[in-house]
């Protein structure tokens, strides 16, 4: 065989036998710089078999590395944490923008992408925005990695009923008793506090009987409902201790140990020191 040309991929390894290149087997990259000489054509073949190896993983590694969306959020943020910790466990890779609502500057900035000012937010490389922890949370889904709704619709039902009922009657709850205990006590209100308390205990009563035999929120698998309980967790034993509550503060504790939700809460630590 003269001089043949044996197609890989879109590579090949051919022979040269006269100058300028001493004689031998050759492949060539993508930029056609060629490789070579090698004794036999199995020699090239098998080193372009290789390039092309490294060629690819390069690729995926560069594929992993690639932002899959951008995510506004602050790391003190309940419902940024929520997410955070449904990203997390899927081990997705974001680019982060950190909000400061409570800087006006930054806040009106913020406006100008999210007009209602609220974090978390996701946007896609395409454009569009995903606001709301538990639609965000919806659309992860769709990246892969550990699923955090079932597939099974039942299940899926009362994972997304706890997440709602969490956020609302939990979340909301621990939020109002945080910003009335900043407050001078005459300045207080003492009905909001008041329905605070009521709409935590519900949940910490509803959660002691549902947690009885299983090990999360919706039974044995980590779902979007644990995501919610974590980020609410993270604040709540302060303002709503779980004294009386033994299913539940075992249950904060199994979070509190869950790798994503201990990274969450390293990032709290972390921005609290940072401020200090
Ligand atoms: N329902 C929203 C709640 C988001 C929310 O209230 N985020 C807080 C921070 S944890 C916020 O942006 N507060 C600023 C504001 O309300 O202006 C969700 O699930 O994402």
């Amino acid at each position: 065989m003269n001089n043949p040309r044996y197609w890989a991929s879109q590579w090949y390894a051919t022979k040269f036998d006269e100058e300028p290149w001493p004689g031998g087997w050759y492949w060539h990259d993508q930029q056609y710089n060629w490789h070579g000489p090698y004794e036999t054509e199995r020699d090239a073949a098998v080193a372009l078999k290789g390039h092309l190896e490294q060629e690819r993983e390069a690729s995926d590694a560069h594929e992993r590395t690639r932002p899959q969306f951008e995510l506004y959020y602050h790391p003190l943020s309940t419902y940024s944490q929520k997410v955070l910790i449904a990203i997390y466990e899927k081990d997705l890779v974001f680019k982060p923008h950190i909000v400061n609502l409570m800087a006006e500057r930054e806040r009106e900035q913020y406006r100008k992408i999210y007009p209602l000012g609220k974090i978390p937010l996701i946007v896609l490389n395409h454009g569009p925005l995903i606001p709301e922890s538990s639609i965000i949370i919806e659309y992860l889904e769709s990246l892969g990695g550990a699923p955090l709704i079932s597939a099974n619709t039942d299940v899926a039902r009362k994972t997304r009923f706890k997440d709602r009922f969490i956020d609302f009657y939990l979340t909301d709850s621990v939020g109002t008793l945080f910003s009335e205990s900043r407050k001078p006590e005459s300045e207080r209100d003492k009905r909001k506090i008041e329905r605070a308390r009521y709409r935590s205990k519900a949940v910490y009563d509803f959660l002691e009987y549902e947690l009885s035999e299983s090990e999360w929120a919706n039974g044995d698998e980590f779902s979007l409902s644990d995501c919610a309980a974590g980020a609410a967790f993270c604040y709540a034993a302060k303002y709503m201790p779980y004294d009386g509550y033994p299913v539940v503060s075992a249950y904060a504790e199994r979070l509190a140990e869950r790798p994503s939700i201990r990274r969450v809460r390293e990032e709290v630590e972390a921005r609290w020191h940072s401020q200090a």
